[in-house]
């Protein structure tokens, strides 16, 4: 039978080194089968954001999904809201991304458009959002450069905008870790993955994805100012957030 080119299949070889996990043209190329076999809910998440979405953005407003890989948040939006007179601003560094997201997105014929700039999101000026998504993206920013991006977000939102926060995390009690760690790598085998390419990812995502805690992120979000913050989803020792300002 034919090699599905859309199937992750990037650490089924035995690598000598694993080399650090990196955003380029051989990710891009089968993203949604990796992350749908990856993360717990994946899919649950993208449609809540668009649930979400659908409640939270005003007319007139902007929304920002930073770190959109493929675009699959910003279509959860897209075809979730009523609003036309809406900037969706999808925000992405890694050019093999945003190549395959353009593709994506030329399916969102009607309005509103949306746009993806090619950037660090540490240099994006974020403004009168009425919601923003970090879908799994903050963990791939160092740890001391959250807070103030998460600032930055904050100051450019609209009063009673909406983040959504979704990221893998550490829980402090060991066995709770190991529980969790344990359940994470069931799924993947349940998904197809083999114990040579989960923990080949592992060292690949070592130095490259930094977990913290739910608490440090509660905290951290208080810390920057929003008003109420609440866990909405958890799977594993994966979450999603909102944070309303
Ligand atoms: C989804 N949100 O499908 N600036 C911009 N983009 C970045 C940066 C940065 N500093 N660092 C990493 N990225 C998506 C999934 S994936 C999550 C997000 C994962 C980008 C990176 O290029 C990649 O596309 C994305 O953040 C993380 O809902 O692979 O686990």
């Amino acid at each position: 039978m034919a090699e599905d080119p859309k199937k992750d299949k990037l650490y089924v070889n035995t690598h000598e080194i694993v080399p650090d996990f990196v955003f380029d043209d051989r990710v891009a190329s089968v993203f949604p089968d990796m992350i749908n076999r990856s993360v717990p809910g994946y899919a649950t998440i993208i449609n809540m954001i668009g649930t979400l979405a659908a409640q939270r953005i005003r007319q007139g407003t902007c929304c920002y999904d930073l770190g959109c890989s493929l675009g699959a948040a910003s279509m959860a939006i897209h075809s979730a809201i009523e609003a036309d007179d809406v900037r969706l601003i999808g925000v992405d560094n890694s050019p093999a991304m945003l190549a395959r997201a353009k593709e994506n997105l030329a399916q969102c014929t009607q309005a509103p458009a949306i746009e993806l700039i090619c950037a660090d999101i540490q240099d994006v000026v974020i403004q009168q959002a009425s919601m923003v998504v970090l879908n799994f993206t903050l963990q791939f920013i160092p740890a001391e450069e959250r807070s103030a991006i998460l600032n930055k977000i904050y100051a450019g939102m609209l009063a009673d905008g909406l983040l959504v926060l979704s990221e893998k995390i550490v829980v402090p009690n060991d066995t709770a870790q190991q529980l969790f760690t344990e359940m994470h790598h069931g799924f993947k085998k349940a998904q197809g993955y083999s114990d040579l390419e989960i923990s080949q990812k592992r060292s690949a995502l070592e130095d490259v994805l930094i977990p913290e805690s739910l608490t440090a992120h509660i905290d951290r979000l208080k810390g920057v100012g929003f008003s109420t913050v609440e866990v909405w989803f958890q799977c594993f020792n994966f979450v999603s957030l909102l944070a309303i300002k």
